[in-house]
């Protein structure tokens, strides 16, 4: 059974247990091989050629299917050509490339197949509902079905004659109508969707409601509308529990829910969020923090680093609602035709609601332990005030580390010039990992050269304010790469816990040779972060702990464990025979 794990064979539908596992690709151990140019091993790529948002992720009869932006001929976006790919899985860390669902073939969708949605009707048959860049260009409303529900992969879909269900409407300009939602529906009997579009220059989160799912009606009045921001994409909206951290299906509502409405922003190419209020007799939405205003560039952000287009699902499995996002390149693209291929997941993240009631947490799913190998540990150790300690014994660039710092005093702290609250990014391109601090910056280096003139920060930096404390988490990419044409910017956010309460702060990140996707304070803030490092194709990734404040730091616990390298969509075997379909 070379490349999928027993274990996670016991989980999945048999038959998709052998599509995986037929592949004669062997199961790497952490190495610098076969991961050339930044290749992940454990995030979701195609085998070539440029993805972008993850579309319609689905758990359907046992079988998890992620659909994604794909372009099929070539390594970058291009307007016309975009179709939605599909693999399918056990576990969301192993998965099988199929052929693509969808591809502009029909007058509806002839210039392109853009973002959209799953929505499992009752009765059990799934619905996609896409954007089709028509013949005339402009931007309609799709549904397709599967041709056979009894197809356990779902492998061709049929796109009635019907379709669009949604024409353009006359008050929204043809490039400005896309990316329909995951459906919900009202206590009513009638489905929802949110569709982005601008409404006479406004941006607009539109809701459309349809009693049998093929007859729309827009809402008069839109669930979210910002005259700021420009046109905002790939609305989703979701039920999270006031208490817990288990998830809920897209319907559900009443008391003990909350709903997240997630927003993504063209501007700024950042994705937002806002907890609130749903009703679902008026389709009304009232934010919890009325005070970041209309202006969805206010909001919380999803994730500080480089990520966009983000979607979630409902995983009826293990009752959890899992998210994705695109990590866009962030090198050139004539990197990305010299690579072949363009775009990465970010790891699947359960996503819940902290009990502020303001934040959402998120934290990579509990199935990325199947890949853990080998693990090195510390144990209440201290990092001296300008020191690096090494972690030694385990791969660098393929890696999962979970640290807890202990913060002995805060007396150090660096005061707060109040300017720096409104730009946490631009404060930690100001205060990076090399300038010294008081409490801070400590953290971790990663994918990091034997002489570090490459490496890359991940940290904490505390600051006092008024009496009290605030807690800047950044990314410092400065030295991530000594290559030409890497996008290099700061990437940070204050991160909402009390630190003189706790005096402890934690921090996970994840390293995967191209990206290192962090999480602190238990998934408060996640910075996402592409790198390009030069060595990597010639030496060993070295990984360390720093503090580079005044005093020492302690470290409460250290875990790192090797991460192996997982069956992602692998093409170039003689046997896996939806993979070589998809060959040229
Ligand atoms: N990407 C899709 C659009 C969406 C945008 C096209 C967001 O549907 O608005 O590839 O990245």
């Amino acid at each position: 059974m070379a490349g999928l794990p027993l274990a996670a064979c016991a989980a999945v539908a048999f038959h998709l247990c052998l599509l995986a596992a037929s592949s004669s690709t062997p199961r790497l151990t952490p190495s610098s091989e076969g991961r050339h140019g930044g290749r992940t091993a454990y995030h979701f790529q195609p085998a070539k050629n440029w993805q972008n948002d993850p579309n319609g992720p689905m758990y359907y009869n046992g079988i998890y299917h992620f659909f994604y932006q794909y372009n099929p001929h070539g390594a970058l976006w291009d307007i016309g050509s975009l179709s939605w790919g599909h693999s399918v899985s056990g576990d969301l860390v192993n998965w099988a490339a199929l052929d693509n669902a969808l591809d502009p073939t029909v007058p509806f969708d002839a210039n392109g197949c853009w973002s959209g949605s799953a929505t499992i009707l009752p009765g059990g048959t799934p619905a996609i509902l896409y954007t089709g860049i028509d013949a005339k260009k402009e931007q309609v409303q799709n549904l397709a079905f599967p041709k056979n529900t009894s197809d356990p992969l779902l492998r061709e879909w049929d796109k009635p004659s019907y379709n669009p269900v949604i024409p353009l409407p006359v008050d929204v300009p043809g490039d400005k109508f896309r990316d329909p939602s995951t459906a919900w529906l009202g206590r009513d009997g009638l489905w929802r969707i949110a569709v982005s579009a601008e409404v006479s220059g406004v941006a607009s989160t539109l809701i459309y409601r349809s009693a049998d799912f093929l007859r729309w009606e827009r809402n008069a009045v839109p669930l979210h509308s910002s005259r700021a921001a420009g046109m905002v994409e790939c609305p989703d909206l979701f039920p999270v529990k006031e208490h817990g951290n288990d998830g809920f299906d897209t319907s559900a509502n009443g008391p003990g829910v909350r709903h997240v409405l997630k927003l993504s922003v063209m501007d700024t190419f950042q994705d937002y969020y806002m907890v609130g209020r749903y009703d679902d007799a008026t389709d009304a939405f009232v934010l919890e923090e009325p005070e970041r205003g209309d202006d969805v560039r206010n909001w919380r952000r999803l994730d500080y680093g480089h990520v966009y287009a983000s979607k979630s699902f409902f995983d009826a499995r293990k009752n959890r609602r899992v998210l994705w996002a695109w990590a866009n390149e962030s090198d050139s693209q004539a990197d990305d035709i010299a690579r072949g291929w363009s775009g990465v997941q970010t790891f699947p993240r359960k996503v819940w609601m902290d009990k502020d009631g303001k934040t959402l947490r998120q934290w990579p799913i509990e199935e990325i332990e199947t890949l853990r190998t080998k693990r090195v540990g510390l144990q209440r150790t201290e990092v001296n005030a300008g020191a690096l300690k090494e972690i030694v014994g385990v791969a660098g660039s393929q890696a999962d580390v979970k640290v807890v710092f202990k913060i002995p005093s805060l007396a150090e702290a660096e005061t707060l010039d109040p300017n720096w609250l409104l730009d946490p990014q631009k404060l930690c391109g100001e205060k990076g990992a090399s300038v010294q601090g008081g409490i801070g910056p400590f953290g971790l280096i990663v994918m990091a050269s034997g002489d570090l003139q490459e490496h890359t920060a991940v940290f904490f930096r505390v600051f006092k304010h008024h009496e009290k404390y605030k807690v800047l988490m950044c990314t410092d990419l400065t030295r991530s790469s000594t290559r030409a044409r890497v996008y290099k910017p700061p990437y940070g956010g204050f991160v909402d816990i009390d630190i003189e309460e706790h005096r402890s702060i934690k921090l996970r990140t994840l390293i995967d040779h191209s990206v290192v996707e962090s999480f602190g304070a238990g998934g408060r803030v996640c910075i996402t972060a592409r790198v390009y490092p030069e060595h990597a194709a010639t030496s060993n990734r070295h990984l360390f702990v720093f503090n580079n404040g005044t005093d020492a730091l302690g470290v409460s616990k250290l875990e790192v464990w090797e991460l192996a390298t997982a069956t992602v969509n692998i093409v170039g075997d003689g046997d896996c025979k939806y993979c070589r379909r998809r060959r040229p």
